[in-house]
């Protein structure tokens, strides 16, 4: 095992010796490993042990404690449901010497969870069953958090879903144009600039008073659900560094962006990629089933359009990305970015043709759900 990660593992309150550390490629943005511990008896045992990325959190320590805060309240309400919080939050196992996270003595920051076992997690869904399921799963997270007191999240990135502010962060990359790309995706950059309009969606909402903050996840990536290896259900939301104020319509829409697709997040042949009604209507039964009592008119309302403007706002940072030279999220190609921005607009305008749809799905599920 790598010299780097047992000096690592030794600092923190790991059961058994760490043995081997496996690289899991999942995430765009931590370095993830799987730590596999042997146990004096000859048991084993796994953990989750991730370098967090300190260039994008900037401030880790406030980061921790909102993970700390928010699963020891999730802790608190799946154990008095009868549930098992081990398999159904994070668990962070802390640094020997204390705390929630290790900071080396070369800048770097560790953090350590408990490795939910049988379970996986899938880049795109493998049946409608499963985004039914991945539904009740946000559905419920949502309202377990919904009593948690919100003051007392930090913002770990600022304007994370400020969709206005994305779209002149974008600007600026075409502008300065780092990497000489710009000239190559002018296509892109218009299909961007000619929806400017839409960015104002949520933003405008919010600061009008219309929707509240919540406590929301903002990163509901199908991948950061882990569905039980044996019944297939999706029992835990990790990746929770973003949880803080948010919106629940960001939650929504980010995992029907990933989920209610046809094709991983970076296919090269877009003639592969779509977004599946028939997918799309799973997710929203199984979110309105668990989430409808406390969602508002408008947050109803709005989840079509939160869907669309969620993948709108991810392609245009996947491609302000690309211009500016794959300085954020982790690339495995060249273009892989630029493949990642095209998948998304391509679901944009194909979530545009099908919005009457996605709407009147939406209307028929609540309409079920408020008078069944
Ligand atoms: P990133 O922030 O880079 O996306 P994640 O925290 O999402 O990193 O971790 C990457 C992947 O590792 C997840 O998509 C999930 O598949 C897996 N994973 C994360 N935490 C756990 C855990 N506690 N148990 C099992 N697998 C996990
Ligand atoms: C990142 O960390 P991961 O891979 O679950 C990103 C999300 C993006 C997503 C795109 C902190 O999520 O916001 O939607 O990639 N996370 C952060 O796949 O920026
Ligand atoms: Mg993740």
């Amino acid at each position: 095992m790598d010299r780097q990660l047992v000096e690592i593992a030794k600092n923190f309150s790991f059961r058994g010796d760490p043995v081997e550390a496996t690289p899991c490629s999942k995430g765009h943005i931590n370095d993830t490993y799987v730590l596999r511990c042997v146990l004096t008896d000859g048991g084993r045992l796994r953990y989750i042990l991730q370098r967090i990325d300190h260039h994008i959190f900037r401030n880790p320590e406030k980061m921790m404690e909102n993970i700390a805060g928010v699963t020891e309240h999730l802790r608190r309400k799946i154990l008095l449901a009868g549930g098992d919080p081990r398999r159904e939050t994070l668990t962070i196992i802390p640094p020997r010497k204390g705390g929630n996270f290790l900071r080396t003595d070369s800048g770097d920051y560790w953090r350590a969870y408990d490795f939910i076992e049988n379970t996986h997690s899938r880049d795109i869904v493998e049946n409608p069953k499963q985004f039914y399921l991945a539904g009740r799963l946000l559905g419920k997270f949502q309202g377990l958090l919904s009593d948690f007191p919100i003051e007392r999240l930090h913002e770990t990135i600022p304007d994370f879903h400020n969709t206005k502010k994305r779209f002149e962060q974008f600007i600026t990359a075409v502008e300065k144009d780092n990497v000489n790309h710009a000239r190559r995706v002018k296509d892109e950059i218009d299909f961007v600039i000619r929806r400017e309009s839409d960015t104002a969606t949520l933003v405008d909402l919010i600061a009008g008073g219309k929707l509240s903050p919540r406590v929301a996840h903002n990163d509901t990536k199908f991948n950061n659900m882990m569905i039980d290896d044996a019944t297939g259900e999706c029992v835990c939301l990790v990746d929770l560094d973003t949880v803080m104020p948010g919106l629940y319509l960001y939650d929504f829409g980010d995992s029907i962006r990933t989920g209610a697709t046809t094709a991983p997040e970076d296919e090269k042949n877009l003639a592969r990629v779509s977004m599946d009604l028939g997918l799309f209507e799973h997710f929203t039964r199984g979110y309105i089933e668990s989430a409808g009592s406390f969602l508002s008119d408008l947050e109803l309302e709005l989840l079509p359009r939160a869907a669309k403007l969620m993948t709108f706002e991810s392609g245009m940072r996947f491609l302000a990305d690309y211009l500016n030279g794959d300085i954020y999220f982790k690339v495995h190609r060249p273009e892989h970015n630029l493949d990642r921005a095209r998948t998304q607009f391509k679901l944009v305008a194909d979530m545009e043709e099908k919005m009457d749809r996605m709407i009147q799905t939406v209307a028929e599920i609540t309409e079920a759900e408020q008078h069944p």
